[in-house]
């Protein structure tokens, strides 16, 4: 829980000292505050001046000018005048929470990474989630890549594992970064679209560069529209490595795995969340966070060594490729959990510094240019978002271990040294000393070649994986795919862009590159991009890559969504409530008024939400508990008709009481009603449906919703 700040604090507090008559009360850190009339604490200055009055500037006469001396206006406008800092350049929209990662057993053989050591250890992190292209203000619900940015306080320093939620990039070498990530933002003379890929210069500049294809193919799957960030995987992307005692090296790729399976919204849906609830993925995690459902992932490695790097497919450098689970098995090494939202989010989660460059011993680079690259980037922009050279010193960044060196002065310097020594060597004995033996000492390597500005030729097969991608997604994700390219090609509107893509779909999957040309309204095709190399055929499917096949099994941490009525059948809602509770889900009740309704048994019963502003976008699934009373009205509710609608076509589970029919009707799906629309049995029965619940979705209702069948 959030810790009271001594100026939110309660006036109840109680008064601990007086000192010049002055009456005092102790800060959560000790401190003493003034106390004004009444008990308030006692506004100051920032300088701790006391103020006398906080709603009047100082004038000359009641119609008069401001005058200079009022140096209290002063400093209050000038610090407000200054709140902001410059947003992140790139994944400038987040949300971050603190918690714990918990190392299963020890992987002292791998590593010497010391909160590897011993099995059971926890070490404190934070994380943040974001989305890449949207300013801060933009909505949670962008079609767009999720950051997913670990920092752990290990005892040997700051460990940051500055990831995403899809394992590939679009560029294999950072020097192309600037290029992505301006044709991703908005267009420069007109500054739209706002967090969107779907406009011309960004499809120019993905068309002429294969190398992002299977990153595209990821993009346009429903990854980049998560249900939440609980439901999402974390990706380390690099290969890196791992180094023993012996100074022995293994190379590695790190996975978060959400135990709550993956999930992710419908695009239709997404829109429409964006407008009911722009907050949405920030609410679930502070909603989930705050009523004790701390969110867990497991944090899995594939470890290889060279000889395995030698024969795979691709090279283990480049950042567009993957190596797939079925190829290597990946090892569970921990879990991290999240239980704790930050006290401010200034404070933490906008000035969270993550750079890739922080790792601990026992943790190390491989060659892969667009590591190389990033690990030179995020030291400067640290520097220009928060200003001076000292963000160390702000808690959120500075390490939970014992630190000590000879850094000094700057801008805003918290924690200086004492004493006259600030350099090695020195002849007093003072100071911190470097240890060849405990430091971080990179891996020894012997590299040599021709400097040159050049890639690699084992870098050049861009079309395969984005082929393994695709075949191994089930028939709806597939058509989401299709689906999404489609959408994000109408929006360009220079015809040879479209055409450059599909030209590159054709190296994928011809039936994927004919729906997408077929639904643009494309006369013929073009042909298919010339490939460096041609696309393998026979690269297994890897049911590991699909969303579905990786779902949850159960509808816990999900949220259903109850519409009721005046006349709600008590003992019918009191004995869902209570089967959701026990599957460790929750339910927001939505009524015709936010007040609430009264019930069949007279009680009164609050909710969260009036139908406006509770659609059913909001929720996971929903049921109707009406009654003969209170349908009449309801049907009337042009929103109403949309919460079923809605929920509908996007394939939800539909719970009723029998008197809810007549919504179904006037919803238009009445004559449509399938397995996943369900009568609500009496009481007895309910825990069948909430099981039921625990399939998520209808795709097999997908395309009779599509072709206007329902
Ligand atoms: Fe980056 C932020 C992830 C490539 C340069 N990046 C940033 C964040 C995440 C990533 C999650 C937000 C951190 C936070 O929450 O504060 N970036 C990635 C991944 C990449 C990647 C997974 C490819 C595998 N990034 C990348 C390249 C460069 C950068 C190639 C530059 C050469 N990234 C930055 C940055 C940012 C950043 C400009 C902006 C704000 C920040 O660093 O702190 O330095």
């Amino acid at each position: 829980m959030a810790k009271k700040s001594p100026v939110r604090s309660p006036a109840s507090q109680t008064v601990t000292a007086t000192i010049h008559d002055q009456k005092m009360q102790r800060g959560e850190g000790g401190e003493l505050h003034q106390i004004a009339e009444g008990d308030a604490p006692l506004l100051t200055t920032a300088q701790g001046g006391p103020v006398s009055d906080d709603q009047n500037s100082l004038r000359v006469g009641p119609r008069g000018p401001l005058v200079m001396d009022d140096f209290h206006f002063r400093e209050k406008i000038f610090h407000f005048d200054h709140e902001r800092i410059p947003e992140r350049v790139v994944h400038a929209r987040g949300y971050g929470a603190h918690g714990y990662f918990e190392t299963y057993e020890s992987l002292a053989a791998y590593t010497k990474a010391d909160l590897f050591q011993r099995s059971g250890e926890r070490t404190e992190a934070f994380v943040r989630f974001s989305t890449v292209a949207g300013n801060k203000g933009s909505a949670d619900l962008a079609r767009d890549v999720r950051g997913f940015a670990v920092k752990l306080y290990t005892q040997e320093g700051n460990w940051d594992l500055v990831g995403n939620n899809i394992p590939v990039f679009f560029i294999q070498d950072a020097i192309k970064f600037p290029d992505l990530v301006h044709a991703a933002k908005q267009e420069p003379d007109r500054a739209f679209p706002q967090a969107q890929t779907a406009h011309d210069n960004f499809w120019d500049f993905i068309s002429l560069t294969p190398e992002s294809m299977n990153m595209v193919m990821w993009i346009m799957s429903d990854r980049t529209i998560p249900r939440s960030f609980r439901f999402m995987e974390g990706f380390g992307v690099h290969t890196f490595r791992l180094v023993n005692a012996k100074d022995e090296s293994t190379f590695v790729k790190f996975h978060w795995k959400p135990k709550l399976g993956l999930q992710s919204v419908a695009w239709n849906e997404a829109v429409k969340i964006n407008g009911a609830d722009p907050d949405f993925h920030r609410r679930d995690l502070w909603q989930s966070i705050q009523s004790g459902n701390f969110p867990e992932w497991e944090l899995q490695v594939q470890l290889f060594d060279q000889e395995f790097a030698d024969s795979f497919d691709f090279d283990v450098l480049d950042p567009t490729k993957i190596i797939p689970e079925e190829v290597l098995a990946p090892m569970a090494i921990g879990r991290l959990v999240l239980d704790r939202m930050p006290d401010n989010f200034f404070a933490e989660t906008e000035q969270v510094a993550f750079m890739t460059q922080n790792v601990p011993p026992g943790i190390d680079f491989s060659n892969d240019p667009l590591l190389q690259g990033r690990n030179f980037s995020y030291l400067d922009t640290q520097l220009k978002r928060l200003g001076g050279p000292n963000f160390t010193h702000l808690p959120i960044n500075a390490p939970k271990c014992p630190f000590a060196h000879f850094q000094q002065d700057g801008h805003m310097a918290m924690r200086n040294p004492s004493g006259r020594v600030n350099y090695q060597p020195n002849s007093f004995n003072e100071g911190p000393r470097e240890s060849p033996t405990r430091g971080h000492r990179p891996l020894p390597a012997e590299e040599q070649g021709t400097k040159a500005r050049l890639r690699p030729e084992s870098f050049a097969d861009h079309y395969s994986q984005a082929r393994q991608f695709y075949i191994s997604q089930t028939p709806p994700e597939q058509r989401h795919i299709a689906a999404a390219l489609t959408f994000e090609l109408s929006k360009v509107e220079t015809a040879v862009i479209r055409e450059r893509m599909v030209s590159h779909l054709l190296n994928i999957d011809e039936t994927l590159a004919n729906t997408v040309a077929q639904k643009l309204g494309f006369q013929s095709m073009p042909k298919a991009a010339d490939a460096a190399m041609p696309t393998r055929q026979d690269l297994e499917p890897s049911p590991a890559l699909s969303i579905v096949e990786r779902g949850p099994k159960r509808f816990e941490g999900r949220k259903l969504g109850i519409l009721i009525t005046d006349g709600v059948d008590a003992k019918l809602l009191n004995g869902l409530t209570a089967a959701i509770t026990k599957e460790k889900a929750v339910f927001e009740l939505i009524a015709p008024k936010v007040g609430g309704v009264t019930a069949s048994d007279g009680s009164w019963v609050e909710v969260h939400h009036m139908i406006d502003g509770g659609p059913s976008v909001l929720f996971d699934a929903v049921a109707l508990l009406t009654s003969a009373e209170g349908i009449d009205d309801l049907v009337k509710e042009a929103t109403a008709r949309d919460f079923v609608a809605d929920a509908f076509q996007h394939c939800k589970f539909i719970g009723y009481d029998q008197s809810a029919l007549p919504l179904l009707e006037k919803a238009g799906i009445a004559d449509a009603l399938d397995e996943g629309v369900l009568a609500l049995p009496g009481e007895e029965g309910l825990s069948d449906f909430v099981s039921e619940l625990g399939k998520l979705r209808v795709w097999g209702r997908e395309p009779s919703v599509k072709l206007g069948k329902a």
